[in-house]
């Protein structure tokens, strides 16, 4: 079914709700504008700031066919609404910003896949710094009260010589369009908190994957993989570099430190990590292994999905965020476990019967 919201002025999107179910609102307590509202974090965000009484708005792109899937469950409640933007056209976010008067901007939108920032350098400067750069401009020119939240990334580490676990002081070396493009829109945020006196803060946050983790993404290739071939529509899984070393944690906890970044008195800039390394040979062997397969008759390296420039190892230190309180409540394992699960599910599956833990 497709619901026509009502008019007031500005295009709202058309998106499926589901029948009405009762929903219980609490009080308004602040509103907030969330960009990249339909992607993995835009969603668990949006979910956490209901759940904390607030007035949630995104800001979509439109697309060919209907791209709300991670979203669609929150449609029915009154305190969530989405509105048609572009990170690449400032006109239409100073427009929503101006219509929806948020107290706090949480800036996730981006062309965030690593690899495909190779393909499409400018793009990903124009939305992923350009974006931000057009959001703060439009704050400092017209509403410096609202406080902005930048999404920056471990990508920023890139090759740095600084030695590991990387903090907020580690040498930033960038080595894709991908991590240039947050690095300078890490330091135009900077630049504005200083400079301005905006509330402009980044959080620096290492790989975080969920069931809602974009499909081209290694986490969620291998577990869809996996699951495809326990199903038997599939024989084999193509991989690039496996010795590559990330430090993976669940989008839940970690868009909990977002939030308590943006509720500090004072903004800052803070890694979000679980300080915890493996490879992704170490997430493809426990993947296949606790379904019982053995991942070399199955796993294919493949030269397509090697990139010019490879991000050899990441390990973050959160010392800083957790003397605010905030602690990761998943470990890689589980955040697998229950992406495994998800996908062996969707593909009509019992879990229980090939997973043995
Ligand atoms: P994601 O699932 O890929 O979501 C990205 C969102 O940005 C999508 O909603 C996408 O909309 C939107 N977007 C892309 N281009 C846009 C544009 N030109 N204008 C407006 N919106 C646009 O990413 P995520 O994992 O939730 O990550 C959220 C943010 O954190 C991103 O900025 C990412 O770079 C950053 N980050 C992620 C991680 C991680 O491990 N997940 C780690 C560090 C930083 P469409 O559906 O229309 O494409
Ligand atoms: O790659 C290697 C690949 O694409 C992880 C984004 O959320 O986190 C993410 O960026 C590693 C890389 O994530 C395949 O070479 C091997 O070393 O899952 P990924 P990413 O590049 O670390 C950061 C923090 C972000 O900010 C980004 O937005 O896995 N790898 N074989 C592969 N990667 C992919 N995608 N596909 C493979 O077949």
């Amino acid at each position: 079914m497709i619901f026509v919201h009502k008019q007031r002025g500005v295009a709202f999107c058309q998106l499926p709700r589901r029948a009405y179910t009762s929903y219980k609102i609490s009080p308004i307590t602040k509103t907030a504008l969330i960009t990249g509202i339909n992607g993995q974090d835009g969603s668990y965000l949006s979910e956490l700031l209901l759940e904390n009484g607030y007035r949630v708005w995104g800001l979509l792109r439109r697309g060919s066919y209907f791209n709300t899937s991670r979203i669609d469950h929150l449609n029915e409640n009154p305190n969530f609404d989405t509105l048609y933007g572009d990170l690449t056209d400032p006109t239409s976010v100073a427009g929503i910003i101006q219509r929806v008067k948020p107290d706090e901007i949480y800036n996730l939108g981006a062309m965030s896949y690593v690899k495909a920032s190779f393909d499409i350098p400018k793009y990903t400067l124009e939305t992923n710094t350009i974006g931000p750069l057009c959001i703060l401009e439009y704050l400092r020119t017209h509403a410096p009260h609202i406080k902005f939240y930048q999404a920056s990334s471990s990508e920023i580490f890139g090759a740095t010589r600084s030695k590991p676990p990387f903090n907020e002081h580690s040498e930033f070396r960038p080595q894709s369009p991908y991590g240039v493009s947050k690095l300078a829109a890490f330091h135009i945020t900077r630049n504005y908190r200083e400079g301005y006196g905006l509330f402009a803060t980044s959080g620096i946050l290492f790989n975080h994957e969920s069931p809602r983790r974009g499909e081209t993404f290694v986490t969620r290739k291998i577990t869809r993989g996996v699951a495809q071939i326990l199903k038997g529509t599939s024989q084999e899984l193509g991989l690039g570099n496996l010795d590559a070393v990330r430090d993976w944690g669940h989008s839940k906890d970690y868009v909990k430190a977002i939030h308590l970044i943006m509720q500090q008195e004072k903004a800052d800039e803070f890694v979000v990590a679980t300080g915890n390394p493996h490879s992704i040979r170490e997430a493809v062997e426990f993947c296949f292994g606790i379904v019982g397969l053995n991942w070399k008759q199955y796993v294919k390296i493949q030269e397509k999905h090697f990139r010019p420039n490879e991000v050899p190892y990441l390990q973050g230190d959160a010392s800083k965020i957790h003397a605010l309180g905030w602690k990761p409540t998943y470990d890689w394992k589980a955040v697998l476990l229950e992406m495994l699960e998800h996908d062996i599910r969707t593909n009509g599956q019992d879990p229980s019967k090939y997973i043995t833990t």
